[in-house]
Parts: structure tokens; C-alpha cells; sequence
């Protein structure tokens, strides 16, 4: 069985308290049930992070080495910023899944540029958290 490590950043943990007009209603917690049924009914193996810190994202990235056979990660704002994220997915060269609840393409221009994105071999945006599912699917081919 494939197992996928299920990255998720900053203010991700806020899902459904906060600008539901934006990201929905639903809650992290509701996307962990999601992610667990998903995973069972694709024949995945999931592991889900999520943090606010990005050095502690490049380190769980870093540790998938040898354990995990995907990612599938919304680096939420370091999406647009961070190229230790980058460097990292490249690092480890494991196949990777971009997700975005929203469609940051439709939004403001500093969220047009995604540099984790460049080491992913798809995107998924403006999809809701089904984009999730969408993004495990992509492991289950
Ligand atoms: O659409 C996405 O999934 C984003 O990655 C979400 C990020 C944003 O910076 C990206 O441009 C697009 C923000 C995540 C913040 O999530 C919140 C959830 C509830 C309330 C407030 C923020």
C-alpha cells in the first residue's frame, strides 16, 4: 500500500472558524475525517501534519525520506514565499501533489506565484477540501 504524507501550513488548523466566504465551513478537524476516509477507500496509507512553523514543514518533508512514496501539501501563505519549501520538495525528490482550497489564481497578485508548486507534478485549486481527494486520487492511479 502507497503511503502519502498529507502536508497542510499556516492558519490551515483555522479552517471553518474564519472567513468561511473564503475557505468554507468545514473544519481541519472534518478534513482529517476526510482524509482518513479517502484514504481507506482508495487503498492509501495517510499521514497528515500541520503546522504553523515553516523550518518544522522542511523538516517533516526532509523526514519523508525513505518512508513516504507522496506528498500532498497546501503550504497555505508559504505557498507564495517560501523556497526552503521548495528546495526540500526538490531535496527529497519524492512525487508531490499541490492543493489549494481557494483558487489563488483568481485572487490577489502576491498569491499568483506558487514556488512549492514548481516541485509538484500537479495543482489542485479552488476545489474546496474535495481538492484533497482529488490530489490523493493522483497517488491511486
Ligand atoms: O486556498 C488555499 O488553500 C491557500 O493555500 C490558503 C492560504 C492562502 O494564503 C493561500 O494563498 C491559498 C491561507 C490559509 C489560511 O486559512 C485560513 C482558514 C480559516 C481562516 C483563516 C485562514
Amino acid at each position: 500500500m502507497k503511503k502519502i504524507l498529507v502536508i497542510n501550513g499556516p492558519n490551515i488548523n483555522m479552517l471553518g472558524l474564519r472567513e468561511p466566504d473564503i475557505y468554507g465551513k468545514e473544519t481541519y478537524r472534518d478534513l482529517l475525517t476526510y482524509i482518513r476516509q479517502w484514504s481507506e477507500e482508495l487503498g492509501l496509507e495517510t499521514e497528515c501534519f500541520q503546522s504553523n512553523h515553516e523550518g518544522e514543514i522542511v523538516d517533516k518533508i526532509q523526514q519523508a525520506c525513505g518512508r513516504f512514496d507522496g506528498i500532498v501539501i497546501n503550504p497555505a501563505a508559504y505557498t507564495h514565499t517560501s523556497i526552503a519549501i521548495l528546495d526540500a520538495l526538490k531535496a527529497v525528490a519524492i512525487p508531490a501533489v499541490e492543493v489549494h482550497i481557494s483558487d489563488p489564481m483568481t485572487r490577489e497578485p502576491f498569491r499568483h506565484v506558487s514556488y512549492a508548486g514548481m516541485a509538484c507534478f500537479k495543482t489542485v485549486r479552488g476545489k474546496g477540501l474535495l481538492g484533497y481527494r482529488e490530489a490523493l486520487c493522483a497517488f491511486a492511479q
